[in-house]
Parts: C-alpha cells; structure tokens; sequence
C-alpha cells in the first residue's frame, strides 16, 4: 500500500475552505457512502458540516448504482465520499454527478497529460488503446423529505489511480488506471486535493444558480453517435443517436423512427452500438 491519506497529509495540502475542512480518514470501511449517509441519518447528523469527506484505503462493500460493486485493491485507488447540503431545487439533482465528474476531470488534466472525458450518466473515461476505458465512477445518494431542496446528498467518488493493468477488475465496460494509462504512478494526495478544489469551484457556482450541464455535456462522449441504451440485464431497451442531453442531463437518443427519447439516468447504461 502506498502512504495512507491520513488527515495530517491532506489538511497541509487542502486549498478549500469547505469542501475537506472536516476530514475523515478510514484504513478500511464497509462503504464510504454507507457511512457517511449513516452519520447523515445520525442523531446530531445535521451538525456534520457540509464538505465533509470520508475516505478510505480500502472498502470491503464497495457499491456503484444498484447492486453493483465498485472493485479496488487496499492503496490503490481514491476512494471517498463529500456529505453536501445544495440549496437548489430538487430537480437539478444531479448537477451534483456533473460535478464530481468535472471535478475529477480537471483535476485529472491538471495532474497528468490525458485527455479527460465523460459518459453519460456518471463514468469518467479516457481513450486507450484505441477504446474507451472507465477509471472513475461517481454515485450520488441523498435523502429527500419533503422540502423544497433535498436534506442532505452524498456523493461518493472512486477513481482508479494507482491499479497495475493485472490487477484491474474484469468489468462489462472496459476499465483502466491513471498509472496504466500513463505508464508511471500518480501522486493520490496531489490529485486528491485538485479534486476538491474542483469540485468547491464548481459546487459554489451551483450554489449562486449557475448549472454546470454546459462544462459537463462538453465533455460527454458518444454524442452524435449511434448507441445502445439499456436497463441493466435487460435485453437492447433503445438503438438511436445520442442528440445531447436535457437541462436535467436526461440523455436524448433520436431512434431509427425519428422518435426523440429521455433517459434518465436510473440504472441504464449506454455503448456504443456497431451494425451486427
Ligand atoms: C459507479 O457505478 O460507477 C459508481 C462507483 C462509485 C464508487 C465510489 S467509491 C467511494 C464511494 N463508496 C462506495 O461504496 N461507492 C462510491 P456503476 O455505474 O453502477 O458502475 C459499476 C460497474 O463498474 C460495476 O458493475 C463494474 O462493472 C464496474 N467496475 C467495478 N469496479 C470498477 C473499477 N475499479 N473500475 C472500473 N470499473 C469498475
């Protein structure tokens, strides 16, 4: 295992004055999200300071959307959660995915010299190999009662850093690391405190109204391409083009009758779609 993220390293380094300031540091955890939504929930939860980050050097229960599993040897990787508080309207939940995956692409650019992109609804990927290759996913939790803004949201971030090309997970969608794409190992802490930089920056934007969806959807990949949407484990749900997205980020795709659809994001998943 490379050095831990312990608290001392990152406070040095941290340039936010939010997002981080309380920061938690786990050598291992079931789920970073499960636990922070849990202290969320707790008793005095709402006194947990919006920015806090929890994160760990390994998760026994790693989670992506649904039952999936997010897969990560012990040092390798980025694995942390931000507790948020937005005070935007419900329906633009999911700026806080736009976010993160903005915030983890910049940081990325910042740190490395790849290229950084998007897929709908919450990967980030880079070209390797002639493919694209996922090597962060992000999933947003929140609680919603009945207010105008949800009570709390949980956003939880894994980026594959440090993983050796045989160690990677064997996945539907091919994955990679930032050392297996750049042939050499990246600083976690470097990269760790560029992503809450980031992510502070674009967070407060939202918090004063301004929607990342523009920054986000330029990034997206796929567009104006043929594509396969589907439910997971469902047989091909929709073939079409993929036009752009909504103000929500719900995908549009024109099908072959020149219907337009809107998907949201839920647990579908988009490929590119190759004649048969
Ligand atoms: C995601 O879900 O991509 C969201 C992953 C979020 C992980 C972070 S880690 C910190 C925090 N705490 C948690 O418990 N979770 C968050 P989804 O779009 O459903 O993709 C999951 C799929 O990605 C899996 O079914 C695998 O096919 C694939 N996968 C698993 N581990 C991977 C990895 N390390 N790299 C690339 N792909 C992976």
């Amino acid at each position: 295992m490379q050095n831990a993220l312990t608290p001392p390293l990152v406070n040095q380094k941290l340039t936010t004055v939010r997002i981080g300031r309380n920061y938690q540091y786990l050598p291992s955890a079931t789920s970073t999200n499960d636990l922070l939504k849990e202290q969320a929930t707790s008793g005095s939860g709402s006194a947990i300071a919006v920015g806090t980050v929890l994160l760990t050097d390994y998760q026994e229960k790693g989670k992506g959307r649904l039952a999936r599993r997010w897969e990560a040897p012990p040092g390798s990787s980025l694995l942390f959660s931000i507790l948020l508080r937005p005070n935007w309207p419900l329906e633009h939940f999911s700026w806080l995915t736009m976010i993160g995956g903005l915030a983890v692409s910049e940081a990325v650019s910042q740190q490395t010299t790849l290229a950084t992109h998007l897929k709908w609804p919450n990967d980030c990927v880079i070209m390797q190999d002639g493919m694209w290759k996922k090597y962060c996913g992000i999933l947003l939790e929140g609680h919603f009662s009945a207010g105008e803004h949800p009570a709390y949201a949980v956003v939880g971030i894994g980026v594959n850093v440090n993983i050796a090309e045989n160690d990677l997970p064997t996945t539907t969608f091919p994955a990679t690391s930032l050392m297996a794409a750049t042939g050499s190992p990246v600083s976690r802490l470097e990269l760790l405190t560029a992503i809450l930089g980031r992510f502070e920056h674009h967070y407060e934007l939202a918090e004063r109204g301004q929607s990342p969806l523009a920054a986000w959807q330029e990034r997206l990949i796929f567009m104006n391409r043929r594509v396969v949407v589907s439910r997971l484990g469902d047989e091909v749900e929709i073939v079409g083009t993929a036009v752009g997205t909504d103000k929500d980020g719900r995908l549009l795709v024109r099908d072959d009758e020149g219907e337009l659809h809107h998907i949201a994001a839920g647990d579908m998943t988009i490929r590119e779609y190759f004649e048969p």
